[in-house]
């Protein structure tokens, strides 16, 4: 059966463009020195992306706030949109890095050239080094989230998540990683590290700041580690059976560089039964919020059908 994605696809648009505000308004101005800074910051972070991260984060929020009859407010909106913009930030430092000749040596994201290569390498660096700093500013500001333990909470799983033992650690095995270490095991540590971490903080964070139960939280977090799976599994199926246009980045480029995937390692076919294996598993774990998480069943399908 084909589904629709008309109206979710219009969401992640409504979604992009409330993000995209928030940043442009809130990022810091730039002054004489730092304007090129400034620009690649821009360039990187607003008008592209399909921002499914933060669309995740809210999302969750709402699914918490109505299952619990908490209101889901302007104020609560506003604080989940700060979250979900840190995020983004975040994300976006890691992709621009990730393309930087050291790591993976990608001249274009997003369908347009990548960082480094429109700007300079030092200035993708620091543009990157900024965008995590100012995530972590966005989150950790007073002002925008009054609850100082929520703050700190926040702060601490975002560490974890992007740090030596999530997003950053897993980015390293994978630079690491060599022919002799391609299994199943290693494949799953890596993948869960360097894309699961950050996905599951979306939920996290959405959870603590929309105070769910513990039931709700690892219930979401379950679901958000197998979404991350089935999410990778299709970045890289859409690798091998993409293009360049659509995918706005070079395809075909795993087997080059023998990345340590599922695809690499299973091929295509054992890989595709994989990914619907884990979206299905993703599904099951929404079991508990019912109809409220029509919304997160919908994404989890648009990930694996998606075509960029
Ligand atoms: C450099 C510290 C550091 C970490 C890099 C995220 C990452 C770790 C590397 C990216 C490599 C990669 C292509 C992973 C596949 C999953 C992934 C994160 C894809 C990109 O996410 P999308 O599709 O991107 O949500 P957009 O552009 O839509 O935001």
């Amino acid at each position: 059966m084909t589904i629709n994605f008309k109206n979710l696809e219009n969401e992640l648009v409504k979604n992009s463009q409330i993000i995209d505000d928030f940043i442009e308004y809130n990022l810091p101005k730039a002054e004489s020195l730092n304007n090129k800074l400034s620009q690649a910051i821009k360039y990187s972070l607003i008008g592209s992306g399909k921002k499914i991260r933060s669309y995740l984060v809210i999302e969750s929020g709402k699914v918490i706030s109505h299952l619990n009859n908490s209101n889901f407010d302007e104020k609560k909106n506003k604080e989940l949109v700060v979250i979900a913009s840190a995020i983004e930030a975040i994300h976006t430092y890691s992709l621009i890095h990730d393309d930087l000749p050291s790591m993976d040596d990608s001249d274009i994201r997003r369908g347009k050239k990548s960082t480094h290569i429109k700007f300079d390498e030092a200035t993708a660096v620091l543009a990157g080094d900024a965008l995590q700093s100012w995530g972590f500013e966005l989150i950790s500001n007073p002002k925008s989230l009054e609850d100082s333990r929520k703050i700190s909470k926040a702060v601490f799983e975002l560490s974890k998540a992007i740090g030596f033992s999530g997003m950053v650690g897993g980015q390293q095995g994978d630079i690491d990683f060599t022919h002799k270490d391609l299994n199943e095991d290693n494949i799953f540590w890596i993948q869960q590290k360097k894309t699961g971490a950050l996905l599951e903080c979306c939920v996290t964070l959405s959870c603590i700041i929309c105070d769910a139960t513990d039931s709700q939280l690892s219930k979401l977090r379950e679901f958000s580690r197998f979404l991350g799976l089935a999410f990778q599994l299709k970045d890289d199926l859409l690798d091998l059976q993409s293009n360049l246009k659509s995918l706005g980045k070079p395809i075909h480029q795993d087997k080059l560089n023998e990345t340590p995937n599922f695809v690499n390692l299973f091929g295509e076919k054992k890989s595709t039964k994989k990914m619907e294996y884990y979206l299905e598993e993703s599904i099951k774990s929404l079991n508990i919020f019912g109809n409220h998480s029509k919304n997160l069943v919908l994404l989890a399908k648009y990930v694996v059908n998606r075509s960029f």
